[in-house]
């Protein structure tokens, strides 16, 4: 029998199986001898407990994509949410989780949220990613703006929200779906010095998608590799390349750089280019340091 990992606490699973039904599982030992650790969106093989506690997971079927922190697999889209205002809106965060997404081969997608509280700075926002090779879209998850639209377009896929801890994602998902995720304002989230979502969930929804809730700070951690293939994560690069006078150019601080006289020309975004430059500088540090 097949299913897939809806979740995952402790070392026991929740399975979804294509009847309908959800199965508590464990991972057989032939998995854990060889180190094959279940994530939430695999799909798997699976023993159906008989009259047990569990049942087991016997076999992991190959992934289309994997993430490592979130533990979590076979994401067909990554929106990320970014609130307009409060909290003040992190985009080099953004700019990571894109670049997350796009190394692990994962379709992304830019949602500003509370546009209510700042309209000008949800634009702005926007703005920022024109030519970015992202899809954005501005919603407000309090009254529901932009909400059905944003659902149509994630209709039958599994996608998961990422972002800023208060961002909205909880808030977003209970929008879309009529759930009741937790949700919490900054001064409950300062006394637990925390998210307000503390695990992964995958929950499947209406037009056969699933939808997962990630806590705010995952999702960052990102794999160390030659800093010299950092811009081929920005597609409003794309269209300068190899017309920079010098090759390879990071196009950073390099004289007669083609991608630096787009972002004088204001045909780049300057503030967009500000922030790759602080993470390729973040990435030639790593990877001096690969070996330490
Ligand atoms: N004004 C306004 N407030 C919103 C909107 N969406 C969410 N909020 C509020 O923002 C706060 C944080 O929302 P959450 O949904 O808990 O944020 P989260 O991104 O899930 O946060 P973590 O789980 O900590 O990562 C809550 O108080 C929400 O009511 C919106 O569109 N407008
Ligand atoms: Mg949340
Ligand atoms: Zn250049």
């Amino acid at each position: 029998m097949r299913g897939v990992i809806l979740q995952g606490i402790g070392g026991f699973y929740t399975a979804l199986d294509e009847s309908g039904r959800q199965h508590t599982l464990r991972a057989q030992g032939k998995l854990r001898r060889e180190r094959l650790k279940p994530k939430v969106g695999d799909k798997v093989e699976l023993t159906p407990s008989d009259g047990e506690e569990h049942g087991w997971i016997t076999r992991i079927l190959p992934r289309k994509n994997e993430l490592v922190r979130p533990p979590v697999a076979n994401i067909d889209v990554i929106v990320i949410v970014a609130a307009a205002a409060t909290p003040d809106p992190d985009l080099l965060m953004v700019d990571r989780l894109m670049l997350n997404a796009r190394r692990a081969g994962i379709d992304v997608r830019l949602v500003v949220n509370k546009t209510d509280l700042a309209p000008d700075s949800a634009g702005d926002i926007v703005d920022q990613y024109r030519g970015a090779g992202v899809s954005t879209m501005r919603v407000c998850a309090d009254t529901g703006e932009g909400i059905d639209a944003l659902r149509d377009s994630l209709k039958g896929k599994v996608h998961a929200l990422a972002g800023q801890s208060g961002a909205g994602k909880s808030t977003m998902i209970n929008a879309l779906y009529g759930l009741a995720l937790e949700t919490g304002d900054l001064s409950r989230r300062i006394d637990r010095g925390k998210n307000t979502t503390r695990h992964c969930q995958l929950i499947p929804v209406e037009g056969g998608g699933m939808v997962l809730d990630t806590p705010g700070f995952s999702l960052l951690d990102s794999e160390v590799f030659d800093p010299v293939e950092l811009k081929d994560s920005w597609p409003e690069f794309a269209p300068y390349e190899g017309r920079c006078y010098f090759q390879p150019c990071y196009h950073a601080t390099e004289p007669r750089c083609a991608v630096r006289d787009a972002v004088a020309a204001g045909g780049i975004d300057e503030r967009r280019h500000a922030r790759y430059a602080a993470l390729l500088d973040d990435m030639k540090q790593k990877w001096r340091d690969r070996y330490d």
